[in-house]
């Protein structure tokens, strides 16, 4: 193993999870897209916050508050550095989902008319298209969707005729949770700023793997998940341009969101706390804090490389197997480690169970993405998505589970 690049092995160490057994046999877990693992790092901070530090945050002069608040912003600090924004434009949300949904209502609702065209693709997450279908339904905007081919990737003079539609705003993922491709965000985002379009990112499965930097890319809106970065189930971000997230409405309404409040009205607080109604998941923003000093110490590079690495293998282990069709770009600078799969004869769900015994987590079904799966002309995918404590043996052990799950349907 060089020193540049990472030892699984060694990284799985700082994960206390790995330490379980399921029904007796090591756990290998192939469902990072779903949610990674925590390493101790994560767990320590989030127990530190509890046991020595917990009290709400922005709203007390005692010493436990001014503590909580200054860990909660210094959080702040280090997901805006991560993706190389200003403190100013990183927003806690709970989610991807919430944070995409905060875009969808307090910039769509004022912003899009009868007529408007809203522009997504046909990869996307159910988090990247229903919001947007509630705010047509209330605006009477209209979506058009960018389709993929059959290798999985964006069909480019599509891109090109749907921009030409002049749409209002153009909402893309970075990485896709089923094929694994990686759309050329950059690209499109300078084509739509081209046309007039405000720019949203889904990198819900980009910034965990990837260096991410929103500058680079131009977007004005990027959305991911803490919890598919190593930390913690319950906060995710938005990074908003300033003079945008400036413009906008709040999203939701409540106590640390206003500087004023009058019976008649109210006036809002400075961004970002415009954005955060109401007590927020504290200690996991100071958790997911924790995880981006984990990766930032691996370095992104680093974690991009070995997850290349470990697809590229897996892809060729995986394309041994008879009857098994894999979804996706080969490209594997195309792709990131999601490889959804089917095995002629064998339900997902079959597949998954069989695995299971085996104590190698995989997910099956649409994976929230269900006019994606439906194109592929199917109901449901198995998926296997890795991490950095995944290692070749995990894909050997995958390759030999789904040969057993062969043997059992007796193909
Ligand atoms: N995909 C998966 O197993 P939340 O649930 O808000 O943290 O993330 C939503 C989301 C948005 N965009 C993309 C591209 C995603 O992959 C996800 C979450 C998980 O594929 C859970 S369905």
């Amino acid at each position: 193993m060089c020193a540049d690049q990472l030892d699984p092995e060694i990284i799985k160490r700082d994960f206390p999870i790995f330490k379980r057994r399921i029904y007796g046999k090591p756990l290998i877990y192939l469902d990072n897209a779903a949610t990674t693992q925590k390493p101790r790092q994560v767990i320590e901070a989030i127990r530190e916050f509890y046991e020595n530090y917990n009290a709400n945050v922005h709203r007390g002069v005692y010493r436990l508050s001014v503590e909580a608040t200054e860990a909660y912003e210094n959080a702040r600090a280090k997901v805006a550095r991560f993706i190389n924004a200003k403190d100013s434009e990183i927003i806690f949300t709970r989610n991807t989902t919430e944070a995409l949904n905060l875009i969808a209502y307090s910039w769509g609702l004022c912003n899009l008319k009868r007529g408007d065209r809203i522009l997504l693709t046909e990869m996307e997450h159910h988090s990247n298209i229903v919001p947007w279908q509630l705010i047509a339904k209330h605006t009477g905007a209209v979506i058009d969707y960018i389709p993929f081919n059959e290798e999985g990737l964006l069909v480019e003079e599509e891109v090109d005729k749907l921009l030409n539609l002049g749409p209002k705003i153009v909402s893309i993922t970075h990485a896709s949770n089923v094929l694994g491709t990686i759309n050329n965000v950059k690209e499109i985002v300078e084509k739509a700023h081209k046309v007039g379009a405000i720019t949203v990112v889904d990198a819900a499965q980009s910034v965990p793997h990837m260096p991410v930097h929103v500058k680079e890319i131009g977007c004005d809106f990027l959305a991911f998940s803490g919890h598919k970065a190593l930390g913690p189930l319950g906060v995710g971000v938005l990074y908003g341009k300033r003079d945008l997230l400036e413009e906008m409405n709040p999203f939701l309404g409540g106590g640390d969101m206003i500087s004023r409040v009058w019976l008649s009205g109210a006036e809002w607080n400075e961004l970002p706390w415009k954005f955060e109604a109401g007590t927020s998941s504290v200690a996991d923003a100071i958790g997911l804090g924790a995880a981006i000093d984990y990766l930032g110490s691996i370095g992104m590079d680093k974690v991009r490389a070995h997850e290349v690495k470990l697809t590229d293998y897996a892809l060729r282990r995986l394309s041994e197997i008879p009857d098994i069709k894999i979804y996706g770009p080969r490209d594997l600078e195309k792709r990131g480690a999601v490889l959804s799969f089917n095995i002629a004869g064998i339900h997902p769900h079959d597949l998954a169970s069989i695995l299971d015994e085996e104590g190698i987590a995989i997910r099956a079904g649409h994976h929230c993405a269900q006019p994606l799966v439906t194109k592929l002309g199917v109901e449901a995918t198995a998926r296997a998505s890795f991490y950095i404590y995944n290692s070749e043996s995990d894909v050997d052990a995958l390759v030999e589970g789904l040969y057993k799950a062969r043997r059992i349907f007796k193909l």
